[in-house]
């Protein structure tokens, strides 16, 4: 709740900064009239390049799960593909980037396990953060346990704030069977998130 209620803090502030910017704009263009001519050739909207990145994803939970997560980054498009092996057959598995704007998430270790050994969904939270990017529809594992998924996503500007900076977040996957039991959060495996 209260890393919650800081990434609002958080927003608002660049919200109001926003405002300041667009005020000082405001002020030298105004200023600006009159004195000089401004050229009239129209503005050309420049491609945004394509950043690549790439999360080798590792084992959590002793779960078995590997697998690797692609990401190219254009302006607000984002293309993704996932591929896990290793997964709970025939399940539903979250997949998520994790961590907070202006931190810096880490793939949890035995160190946040709980007494039985099990890094719980929010065990492991002082690692990776909260939810930056879900990767959805929420896919689910083939009769082997593999997941093959890739998809454009369009990022919101919320989104574009959450995951920046996006070597500084990792990929998260979810969904184990654990003492007879399917969790939907437990954490599987994870990857932090390189540039390619
Ligand atoms: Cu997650």
């Amino acid at each position: 709740m209260e890393r919650q209620m800081e990434r609002q803090m958080e927003r608002q502030m660049e919200r109001r900064m926003n405002i300041v910017f667009l005020c000082l704009t405001l002020a030298l263009v105004v200023s600006g009239c009159g004195s000089t001519s401004i050229s009239s050739a129209p503005a050309q909207t420049p491609t945004p390049p394509t950043i690549h990145y790439i999360a080798t994803l590792s084992a959590l939970n002793t779960s078995g799960v590997t697998g690797t997560a692609e990401m190219a980054l254009s302006g607000d498009y984002m293309d993704v593909t996932i591929s896990l092996a290793g997964l709970a057959p025939n399940q539903q598995h979250m997949q998520h980037i994790h961590g907070a704007h202006g931190t810096h998430a880490t793939c949890p270790t035995r160190a946040s396990a709980n007494a039985d050994g099990i890094i719980t969904l929010a065990g492991g939270a002082s690692a990776y953060g909260p939810v930056a990017l879900p990767f959805e529809p929420t896919p689910t594992a083939d009769a082997d346990g593999k997941i093959t998924w890739s998809r454009q996503l369009r990022l919101t500007p919320d989104d574009v704030f959450n995951i920046k900076t996006l070597t500084e977040h990792v990929v998260l996957i979810h969904g184990m069977t654990y003492k007879g039991l399917y969790d939907q959060t437990l954490p599987v495996a994870c990857g932090p998130i390189k540039a390619a």
